[in-house]
């Protein structure tokens, strides 16, 4: 966006200034600046949280938008999504070290089709975060993958990304081979991305719909802690 990015100097900056340049730099792919400005922001005090969501997140709406209204194109986003990784790198640690006692465990991966994985690898950092032990597949993940992990990690959670109205179905597909095996009820499915809803998630059959990380966060506490309490009855 701005073409004088060799003029601005990052720490000079007040935090909200410092923001809206990120804002920016996200807009721009510039990985560096953005882990430079992620730095200046804990640096001054920052909560790893606060950053992730109101520098990084925020950025990436805006991204979002510009993408939805044709204005950016996949390659540009591709540069912007690299440049927001950059940043998660940094944070990922930091919201992980909380020294949250363990809560659970969780499976999650994008569905078949689909290889968007910033919202997926924000759930993961968020939910390590909280005490969560997290086993990742990545992307484009056919039913044999989910499948296989939870037989091998025998998680609490499944937790299933998808970002296009293309790939959402795809979900179905995964809880109705659970069912099929007889597998559905020994897991707490939890969904999310942004096309879903929650009435979308009841009528797959899931558990539950997030609509972001913090929310994932608390859900997969509650459910686990029912799942714990009908254990112990
Ligand atoms: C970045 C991006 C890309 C990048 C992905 C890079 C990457 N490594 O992920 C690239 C450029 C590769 C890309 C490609 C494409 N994209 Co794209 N992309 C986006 C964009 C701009 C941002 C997505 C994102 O990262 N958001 C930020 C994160 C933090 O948010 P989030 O993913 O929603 O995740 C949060 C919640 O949803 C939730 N959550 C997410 N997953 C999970 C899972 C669980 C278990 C839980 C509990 C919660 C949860 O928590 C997360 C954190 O708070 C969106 C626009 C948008 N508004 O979503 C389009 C968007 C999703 N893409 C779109 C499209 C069309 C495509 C392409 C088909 C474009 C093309 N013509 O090639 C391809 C598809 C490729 C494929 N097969 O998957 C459309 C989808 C439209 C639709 N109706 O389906 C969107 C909506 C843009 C638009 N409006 O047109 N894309």
């Amino acid at each position: 966006m701005s073409d004088d990015q060799d003029d601005i100097i990052l720490a000079e900056l007040d935090d909200e200034e410092l923001v809206q340049q990120m804002f920016d730099d996200l807009y721009d792919g510039l990985k560096e600046e953005i882990e430079e400005g992620v730095q200046i922001l804990l640096d001054r005090g920052w909560e790893p949280y606060k950053v992730l969501t109101e520098a990084l997140v925020g950025g990436m709406t805006i991204v979002g938008h510009d993408f939805r209204d044709g204005i950016l194109f996949v390659p540009e986003v591709l540069l912007a999504a690299n440049a927001m990784k950059g940043g998660m790198a940094i944070l990922k640690p930091l919201l992980a070290a909380t020294g949250a006692p363990r809560m659970g465990s969780m499976v999650i991966g994008t569905v078949k089709g689909d290889i968007h994985d910033i919202g997926k690898n924000l759930v993961s950092m968020m939910m390590e975060g909280a005490g969560f032990e997290v086993v990742d597949l990545g992307i484009n993940n056919p039913v044999e993958n989910y499948l296989e992990a939870l037989e091998e990690h025998k998680p609490d959670i499944l937790g299933m990304s998808a970002l296009l109205t293309t790939t959402m179905p795809y979900m179905k597909v995964v809880i109705d081979t659970m069912i099929e095996q007889g597998l559905r009820d020994d897991y707490i499915v939890l969904v999310g991305g942004a096309p879903l809803n929650e009435e979308f998630g009841k009528a797959i059959g899931a558990d539950a719909y997030c609509r972001d990380a913090a929310v994932a966060v608390e859900t997969a506490k509650e459910y686990v802690a029912r799942k714990h309490n009908q254990m112990s009855a």
